[in-house]
């Protein structure tokens, strides 16, 4: 954190944290009584060799409390990591919202973002294939908002009583709890065969979106239609994005398999170690809004979750941005407590009849009783709103206000009826009259049965790269499947979405390609440009670039790290052995990897130092040319200058050294221009058309 931030003044939600704030150092150990504890190493023994005694309560209160330490994970959504930060809208947005945090440019709203895998366990890796979560709570001075979306903007089914069906599918399997934190199994192909209706976000799953290369470079999408209402109670359908400033970007498969081993908290370390850098994540805040009038004028169903509204109809209107520019000073008390939920609105933010929606607002309190262990966890410090709360709920476990006075109940005469309820002008929150008439019946609008249009619309938007990916990710997953009828029904859904897709993977997985096609009737654009990740904005910014350099190294490398550093890259040296390391001119750098505690793979793009001593140093490692020949299959630009280059030429086969992406310069060749090319070469991000 630099000077001027640590000195930025305190918004509301953390000087509130304050309060809660401990600091242990220099005070002296006390049990939870506060009597100060003379010995914490020994327990007190009926002679040294002899029992323990129960009259120990330093020992017996130690021990229960560690007994306890543990809560439930969430049901989904276990393994997530946070930060916070706030929110600035850019111009009022008076005409379609009556939200008070959604006026003024000038008024900074404290934020607090989750982001999350959805299937794997709490200790389970980064890099899996998954959707991730992306939830933030508004800390607003009406209330907490909460956007509680995910890195996809369409759901897997269309409605909320099939979600449990859903996610035992997904989960390991119970009888023997594999896998995890893998969609590549049975039960979870088994659903999607039987389900159409998930054809669209099965197609999202099986693309790069599942594997992002950071938290940081992904989009977020609120899912759901949402209705935002202003000042004189008009409504508009809308639908809320996130768009990462530094574009939307992702691993390749095979990477993601090796960082789960090789880092396992690869997204949470490049999360922590980007706010502890001041490169703080920034996303802008969009939305697509649809006139109430306009409702049944879309080839889609707006309430229906698992369609998208093409961006190209809808134009997404960046109104905010959104910077997270602190880390938790406690993972469980915040990240692992804070409690999330849909249903957490403030005045000018409404619900749409989506019955996806509609099953999320029960869901997500009830959740969080059980995991949090009781109906007062609004209480914890990251959860209270900045807003004052007053009701008359009162007691159950955990309860930590002090309620005062006799009165606890609503109507009443000895308070004066206090706390008394608000106007809408006064702030007081009040359900959108949307007119409501129908019978009850439990069944599928014939508007939501158009189950492949939109998954073909997707497949149609991608570029020639991304389909090989979502190609060999479908020949990936159902090849772990081990059912062949399993395998077969989803190549005959697969059929629906495009026969050639299915053609690609049907022989792979040993299954028979169907004559009948069942196309959706439905007309829908044949593709949506901005749904391409090849369409992204593409950046150097926070970057990182391995530093291939030994003892020797030559001048050009300081040069090199400077141009990097500038264009805002990260460059991390790996060496030899860790600690600072000469180089000619009395140059020095500090190595902060080794080979054997590092990997090419936890890099975006590596640089091949020059000078005679550093290469040969290098080329003793015997993992060194796998670091490099790595970083080529995984498409990564990669650098070399001088006798670099000729180490460069040892690990790669001839016909590589031309290949895109491979950015290099001997004495021979101008040297000025190398750092500049390479720049652009690393906010390329990857070089898609090496043969491998
Ligand atoms: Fe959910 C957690 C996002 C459908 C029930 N969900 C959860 C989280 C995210 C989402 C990001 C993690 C919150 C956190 O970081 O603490 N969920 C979604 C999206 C959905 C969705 C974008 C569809 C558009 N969810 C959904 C349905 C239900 C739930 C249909 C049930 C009816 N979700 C839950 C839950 C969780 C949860 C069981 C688990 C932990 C929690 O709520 O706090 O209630």
């Amino acid at each position: 954190m630099s000077k001027e931030d640590k000195h930025m003044k305190k918004d509301a939600k953390e000087e509130q944290l304050d309060s809660f704030r401990v600091d242990n150092e220099g005070q002296k150990l006390t049990t939870n009584q506060g009597l100060k504890v003379s010995d914490d190493e020994f327990s007190l023994k009926a002679g040294e060799r002899g029992p323990t005694l129960m009259e120990d309560f330093h020992f017996r209160e130690k021990m229960t409390h560690f007994d306890h330490e543990r809560i439930p994970e969430r049901i989904v959504h276990a393994r997530g990591f946070g930060a916070h930060g706030y929110f600035q809208v850019y111009e009022p947005l008076t005409s379609i919202t009556k939200a008070g945090f959604l006026q003024d440019p000038s008024v900074k709203t404290p934020v607090f973002v989750r982001f999350s895998t959805v299937a794997g366990s709490r200790g389970s890796a980064d890099t899996v294939r998954d959707v991730r979560g992306f939830s933030t709570k508004f800390y607003t001075e009406e209330g907490n908002y909460d956007l509680v979306g995910n890195n996809m903007p369409v759901f897997f089914i269309q409605d909320a009583i099939k979600f449990p069906d859903f996610i035992h599918a997904v989960k390991p399997e119970p009888h023997n709890e594999v896998p995890q934190a893998s969609s590549a199994h049975d039960t979870f192909w088994d659903f999607m065969a039987n389900n159409p209706e998930t054809a669209h976000m099965m197609m999202w799953s099986m693309s790069d979106r599942a594997l992002p290369r950071s938290f940081r470079m992904m989009e977020g999408f609120g899912v759901h239609t949402f209705r935002l209402v202003n000042e004189e109670g008009k409504a508009h359908f809308v639908k809320f994005h996130w768009k990462p400033v530094l574009g939307v970007h992702s691993l390749v498969w095979d990477e993601n398999q090796k960082i789960a081993g090789k880092d396992p908290d690869f997204h949470r370390r490049d999360l922590w170690n980007a706010i502890e850098t001041g490169n703080y994540p920034e996303f802008e805040f969009g939305l697509q809004i649809i006139n109430e009038e306009d409702e049944f004028n879309f080839d889609f169903d707006i309430l229906d979750p698992t369609k998208l509204w093409p961006e190209e109809i809808v134009p997404v209107r960046k109104v905010g941005k959104m910077t997270l520019t602190r880390n938790t000073d406690n993972f469980f008390a915040e990240t692992e407590q804070i409690a999330f939920h849909p249903g957490h609105v403030v005045p000018g933010i409404d619900f749409s009849n989506d019955p996806l929606l509609q099953g999320r607002l029960f869901s997500y309190t009830d959740t969080q009783i059980s995991r949090l262990g009781g109906p007062n966890f609004a209480e914890i410090p990251i959860n209270r709103p900045i807003a004052p709360v007053h009701n008359n709920q009162r007691d159950g476990m955990h309860r930590m206000t002090v309620n005062q006075g006799p009165v606890s109940y609503h109507r009443n005469g000895i308070a004066g009826n206090s706390p008394s309820t608000s106007t809408p002008q006064e702030g007081g929150y009040q359900h959108y009259a949307e007119k409501v008439d129908g019978r009850k019946v439990q069944a599928r609008s014939d508007s939501f049965k158009d189950f492949y249009s939109q998954a073909t619309m997707f497949w149609n938007s991608m570029s020639a790269v991304e389909k090989k990916h979502i190609t060999s990710a479908f020949q990936f997953e159902l090849g772990k499947v081990q059912r062949m009828d399993v395998r077969q029904s989803v190549i005959n859904l697969l059929m629906n979405i495009d026969p050639k897709l299915a053609a690609d993977v049907a022989p792979k997985i040993g299954a028979q390609l169907p004559e009948e096609v069942k196309q959706s009737k439905n007309p829908t654009p044949t593709d949506s440009p901005a749904l391409s990740m090849m369409n992204t904005i593409f950046s150097a910014k926070t970057r990182k670039v391995a530093i291939i350099a030994g003892a020797g190294f030559d001048q050009t490398t300081t040069d090199v790290i400077k141009a990097l550093e500038e264009a805002g890259v990260t460059a991390e040296v790996v060496s030899d052995r860790l600690g600072p390391i000469a180089g000619q001119g009395g140059k020095e750098i500090e190595a902060l990897h080794t080979f054997l505690t590092s990997d090419s793979l936890l890099f975006d793009a590596i640089y091949i130092a020059g000078g005679k001593e550093s290469v040969n140093l290098i080329a003793s490692e015997s993992d060194a040319k796998d670091f490099v020949r790595e970083a080529y299959k995984h498409f990564k630009p990669i650098g070399a200058v001088n006798e670099g280059v000729a180490f460069l030429q040892k690990a790669l086969a001839e016909e590589d050294l031309n290949a895109p992406g491979i950015v290099t310069a001997t004495s021979k060749d101008k040297l000025s221009g190398f750092e500049n090319k390479f720049v652009e070469a690393v906010a390329a991000h990857r070089f898609w058309d090496r043969k491998l």
